[in-house]
């Protein structure tokens, strides 16, 4: 299903359609900007003259590359990489790797494109791009992880670099992996390059708060959503889908400003604690020993798991999406309304289609999309890369602080963006048009490339 959308802008969208046939996830996240920009190209022709979003929609570089690699048994592998370096208007690209089995092209495009805005919303200086690959790391031993990423690295080394393009994690890429991609770019390069990637260990670069970034940002996002409806997380029920990076630091700040998160999961079910999540329990069993989450019920007797379930049909007033796209759809969203869910924040990238979107903004809930909800974590990174420059570290206090503070501009200004354009409340607007604003200006400032 889809919106209505300007004339000319439905002209582009369908070039997009032709010429990127197949991509699915890739279309509908440009369809989802583009319906929201009809009032910008009639705020800024130059816009259109200078052909901003046809430009804008066009990745500058796309690079796809063969990952060969052994298993512990010496049989041989190949996985295909990617890494998309879409818009540099604003800075280096950036933006994380994706190792899953389900990235193909399309998926590295919609994460690209979903990345320029939200780095735009950083106000930070960092550009969008995306990387990854069809590697599927699940069961996989420490050694064979070791030898996916060195030679993933063996290909990636010669596009990326602090000025250039700067990686960092996402599904399935954490510490340990950007710590072996880190070391096999050191070895290929000589070079001691520290703002490279982000989301590096603390010991050789990597900056306090960054694993915590996303999911506190997103949580902090949802606190100055709450504040507008005179609210708060004090006394809430919520539920946060996914059990990796992002989920874990969500139920961890929801917990600290007085929520109770009573659910989490992962791709094969999910839990349900009414005690509220032991997060103890679900770090060890998921950072440290790399665990199920259907183990967790082995520990908290009184906790459920359900095999296979429907995370959403449990009743909650916050909901934060932080496992993948489109895991929330129109059913979905009108249950959680039905059952009492006032605000949506969105963790992971473009957890919720098109249908999902549009029944909470006719629901008039508070829904924070994920470019802005979810940019703590590249904000974060971009203070890694300050910190790199620098040859500093800062404490955790002072870069938790500077987090807080990100995520209170974006939210202020996805919310007066929203305002001026003539759609209160709505922060898909507010989100869109802001980050779109700042690029396109950029892009005019910097001529015909
Ligand atoms: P992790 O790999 O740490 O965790 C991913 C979680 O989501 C796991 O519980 C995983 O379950 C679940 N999941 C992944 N794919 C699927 C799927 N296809 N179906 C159902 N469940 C799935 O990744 P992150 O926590 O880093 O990322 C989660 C989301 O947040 C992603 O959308 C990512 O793009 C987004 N994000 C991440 C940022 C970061 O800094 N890491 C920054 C901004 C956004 P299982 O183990 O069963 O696969
Ligand atoms: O989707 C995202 O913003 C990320 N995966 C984090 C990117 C980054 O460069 O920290």
């Amino acid at each position: 299903m889809s919106n209505k959308m300007d004339e000319r802008l439905e002209s582009m969208y369908q070039d997009v359609l032709r010429r990127n046939p197949g991509e699915a996830e890739f279309h509908q996240a440009v369809r989802e900007v583009l319906e929201t920009l009809g009032p910008v190209l009639a705020k800024y022709p130059e816009f259109r003259e200078r052909k901003i979003i046809e430009r804008i929609c066009e990745p500058e570089r796309q690079i796809i590359f063969r990952v060969p690699w052994q298993d512990d048994r010496g049989e041989v592998h190949v996985n295909r990489g990617f890494r998309v370096q879409y818009n540099s208007s604003l800075g280096p690209y950036k933006g994380g790797l994706r190792f899953h089995p389900s990235v193909y092209l399309g998926i590295i495009k919609f994460l690209g494109f979903e990345q320029i805005f939200k780095n735009a919303l950083t106000g930070l200086p960092i550009g969008g791009g995306k990387g990854g690959s069809d590697f599927d790391p699940k069961g996989k031993s420490d050694n064979e992880i070791m030898r996916f990423c060195q030679s993933f690295m063996t290909e990636l080394w010669r596009y990326i670099g602090d000025t250039t393009d700067v990686p960092a994690g996402d599904i399935g890429v954490g510490g340990r992996e950007i710590g072996y991609m880190y070391g096999q770019f050191k070895r290929l390069t000589s070079r001691y390059e520290a703002g490279v990637l982000t989301g590096k260990g603390l010991d050789y670069g990597g900056s306090l708060v960054r694993t915590e970034a996303t999911g506190y940002g997103a949580t902090f996002f949802v606190e100055e959503m709450l504040k507008v409806r005179k609210d708060s997380f004090d006394g809430k029920r919520c539920v946060v889908s996914g059990s990796g990076n992002v989920a874990i630091y969500t139920i961890e700040k929801i917990t600290q400003l007085g929520g109770r998160v009573v659910a989490c999961s992962d791709s094969n079910g999910y839990i349900i604690d009414e005690k509220g999540i032991d997060l103890d329990l679900v770090k060890q069993l998921k950072e440290v020993e790399r665990r199920r989450i259907k183990d967790y019920v082995e520990y908290r007797g009184h906790a459920r798991y359900v095999s296979g379930g429907n995370i959403w049909e449990i009743p909650c007033q916050v909901a934060m999406p932080s496992a993948t796209q489109n895991e929330i759809n129109g059913h979905d969203a009108k249950t959680l309304v039905k059952n009492g869910c006032i605000a949506v924040g969105e963790g992971a990238n473009m957890p919720t289609t098109p249908e999902g979107i549009k029944v909470f903004l006719d629901a008039k809930i508070s829904y924070g999309p994920g470019k802005a909800a979810n940019a703590g974590g590249v904000a974060t990174s971009a203070l890694e890369m300050q910190q790199n420059a620098t040859r500093d570290s800062w404490t955790f206090e002072y870069t938790e602080k500077r987090l807080a503070n990100i995520m209170k501009n974006i939210h202020q200004n996805c919310y007066e963006t929203a305002e001026e354009f003539g759609a209160p409340g709505n922060y898909v607007v507010g989100a869109n048009i802001a980050g779109f604003i700042k690029v396109a200006k950029a892009m005019v400032a910097h001529g015909l490339i």
